[in-house]
Order: C-alpha cells, then structure tokens, then sequence
C-alpha cells in the first residue's frame, strides 16, 4: 500500500482514539508512563532500597512495566569528569574527599580475604642474600639453589645485598614521592593516557575498560634499550631516575644469569634471548584512603614481562596469591622484591611461576614503590624474535605447554584484555 502511495490509511486500520477531553490520556500523562527508575546503590542504601522498592511496585500495579536507568552512562561521565581533572587520586584526596567515589568501587573486594587469612599468615615470601654471591663457586651454587625454589613454589622473593647502593634506593622513593607532590598545574603538563609516549603521569591504566579504577596515581617511563632524554623527565626525579635505572639494568644481568643457572641452561641463556634488553619504571603514588575496604591500590594481576623488580617503602600492601591465600610481602629495609613475569613462566615452561599479586588501599598514606620491568614496550619497533619454551627444558614428560609469540604481541594482547583479573597466558596454551 505504501508503494502505491497510498495517501491515507484505510479505515479497517483506524483504532477509536480516546477522547482529548478525557484527561487520564492527556499528553503529560502519557510521559510519565515511563517510568524510569534507578537502581543505582540500592545495594549500599536501606531507606533508598525502599524507595526503589515502592516505585516499582507503583509501576507494576498501574502499568505493569517500567525501566531501568542505565547508569554506565552515569559512570562513564563520572571516569571522564576524573579523567579531565588530570588532578589523579591525590587530588580528590586533597580536595578532602571523605568517601571513595563510585568508579573506584571494587564489588568483588568485599568478598575476598583483605589479607592472608589461612594457612599462609605464617609465610612470608623468601629473602635471598646476595653478598656472596662472587665468593667462591659452593656459596653461587646456594644462591642459585635458592632462586630456583623461590621461582618454582613463590613466583616472587627479596633480594638483600644486591649490590645497588642504599642512598640511591632512598632518592629513588624521595624522588617518587616528589613528582606526585608537586603543584597540581605543574603535573598536568605530563598527564596523559598515550602509551606511546616516553614519560607519561596519570592514574589508571585501562581506566575505561576496568570495572573499577585504582586508588593510586603513576609516573612511567621507558628507560631502555633508548633512555629518555633527560629534559623529557620532570627535574625533581630526571637524574636519579636515569641512575636508579642503569643499576637495575645491571642488577637485572646477575638475576638473569642466576635464574639461566638455576633452569639448569647456560648463564648467558636468558641475556642471549634478549630477556634484560628493555625496561621500562613505573613510580607508584598510593595516597591515604578514607574507605580502603571498598578499594584496591592495585587489582590482582601478573606481570606480562620477563622479569620485574619493585621496591617498596616502609608502608606494606603488596600482597602475593599463594596457594588460594593472600600473604603480605613485609617491608624489608633495603632490600629489593623480585617477580617473574609471564613471558618467563612461557619460556621455562611453567617452571618458573608467574604468580597473581595486588596492593591493598590503605587508611594512612602516602605510599611509594618503584616497580622496573623487564618487559617490550608496544611503540618499538618490529622485534620479530619469537620466545615460546626453551627446547632444552622440554621432553616426553615435559612437552611444550604455549605455543610461541613475539614478546610484542602478547603485550599488545594483554592490552586489550586490560586488568581483569586473568592470566593471559592462558590465551597461549596448546591445549586449554
Ligand atoms: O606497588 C607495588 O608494590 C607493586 C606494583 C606492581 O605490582 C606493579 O606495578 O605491577
């Protein structure tokens, strides 16, 4: 009828309208017919719950439907209003925020253990002293033993007398500590949420994508295998990053010898899969939080690289899953932590763990760490080289468990996938 052209409807289509007199279907009315209602902290809120409650049963005794308010848009608003600040989570903590805003929410938080519960109270992960460790070939040989149990049971261990001098371990953190200190307008210049830059400072990684942000706020930057030109880093922190920086990279030789020994490969085998080439440092600012129960400083997550060496101030937080418990990793003066990351479980084929940690929000504050992974960064350049597990570590009884991938490519992978709580090594599993 319509491609004829039809120009009025037919009468076996006219439905007997109501009257305009009749004020029950007058206009305004009719709008508010759709009732749309939100259902935003009914979970949080008793006498709002009620109220909820009243207007949906209102909703279904008069019409027998209603709506519900999406509040994504709500939050994405929320993240974008945060986002623009460019003020970071120690700006709300400056402007006196007495509660952790909605986008920061963990829900999940409120069902794990805060910390190590059960069985694990009484562990703490290993301290391994390295003094020795050029003495003589017995005492390299404990060290490495060392290094080996702590790679196959814990992922993670601390490292005393690792050789980099303790007044630049205190600059570092000074350092940190600093940046995320300096006038708001002055940190704005470096906010940003393009990986692709050298340096940048901002707050949240995968901020949009996560279902909750952080409470912490970050300075990153790449430092190898090209180091940032100087100028490109904030005064307060430029030379004692590019010194903190050099140590690591020389530190990180040692363990990757150490952790080739320990596979039972040669002590170049890791250096020659080019495992200590890249790095890049990260300065974690987690300030005070007013309601730490409801947030995290940092979700649960792996690292994606070859190796990572944080250090921590005095404050605590970190926490390392072992055996389905969270066990506190202490604050050890002058010591340095070390986890392997995932490219490292990949190529020793799931001898070495890569193991899930976090770092709990805390009432008092601020707190600093200085995390340096040994990892690719997404801008370089095509690095072609594949790493899939080492053929001398593989056998009938220990076949390959991923198959192979660029260190690149699986960066980018767990880029898109974001902090969701899942290991992406999964993705690479030849039989899943
Ligand atoms: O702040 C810390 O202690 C740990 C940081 C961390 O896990 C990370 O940067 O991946």
């Amino acid at each position: 009828m319509v491609d004829f052209a039809a120009d009025r409807i037919p009468q076996i289509f006219i439905r007997e309208l109501p009257k305009l007199s009749d004020k029950s279907h007058s206009s305004d009315l009719y709008k508010s017919v759709f009732l749309v209602i939100d259902f935003q902290g009914i979970d949080k809120d008793e006498s709002l719950r009620c109220h909820v409650i009243d207007k949906v049963r209102d909703s279904c005794q008069k019409w027998g439907f209603f709506s519900e308010k999406d509040s994504n848009d709500d939050r994405k608003s929320e993240l974008e209003a945060f986002d623009d600040s460019k003020t970071g989570v120690k700006g709300l903590v400056d402007s006196g925020a007495a509660k952790v805003p909605r986008i920061f929410i963990h829900e999940q938080n409120k069902l794990e253990h805060k910390s190590g519960s059960g069985n694990c109270q009484n562990f703490t992960i290993p301290i391994i002293d390295f003094q020795d460790i050029d003495r003589d070939a017995s005492a390299r040989c404990e060290i490495i033993d060392k290094v080996r149990k702590a790679c196959e049971k814990w992922g993670f261990f601390q490292v005393v007398n690792h050789g980099i001098p303790l007044n630049i371990l205190e600059e570092i953190i000074n350092a940190v500590r600093k940046f995320h200190e300096l006038d708001a307008d002055v940190k704005k210049e470096f906010y940003s949420r393009d990986e692709t830059r050298s340096m940048i400072y901002n707050t949240n990684f995968y901020f949009y994508q996560a279902p909750a942000a952080n409470w912490r706020d970050f300075l990153y930057c790449v430092m190898a295998p090209r180091p940032p030109n100087p100028e490109e880093l904030p005064a307060v922190c430029r030379s004692v990053m590019m010194d903190y920086s050099k140590e690591v990279m020389k530190f990180g030789l040692t363990v990757f010898e150490l952790m080739s020994e320990a596979l039972g490969l040669n002590s170049s085998h890791l250096k020659d899969l080019g495992c200590a080439e890249r790095l890049y440092l990260i300065g974690h600012y987690y300030p005070a939080c007013p309601e730490p129960e409801l947030t995290l400083g940092l979700s649960k997550h792996t690292d994606s690289g070859f190796l990572t060496v944080v250090l921590q101030d005095q404050m605590g937080g970190l926490q390392v899953l072992h055996e389905d418990d969270w066990v506190d990793v202490e604050p050890v003066s002058g010591s340095l932590i070390l986890n392997v990351g995932d490219m490292t479980q990949l190529i020793s084929n799931d001898k070495f763990k890569s193991v899930y940690h976090r770092v709990l929000a805390k009432n008092n504050g601020p707190r600093i760490s200085v995390a340096c992974f040994f990892r690719t960064h997404l801008e370089e350049g095509n690095d072609s080289r594949l790493y899939g597990p080492i053929e001398q570590l593989l056998s009938q009884i220990s076949p390959p468990i991923y198959r192979e991938t660029t260190a690149k490519d699986y960066v980018k992978y767990i880029d898109s996938k974001g902090l969701d709580g899942t290991s992406g090594l999964q993705h690479l599993k030849l039989s899943k």
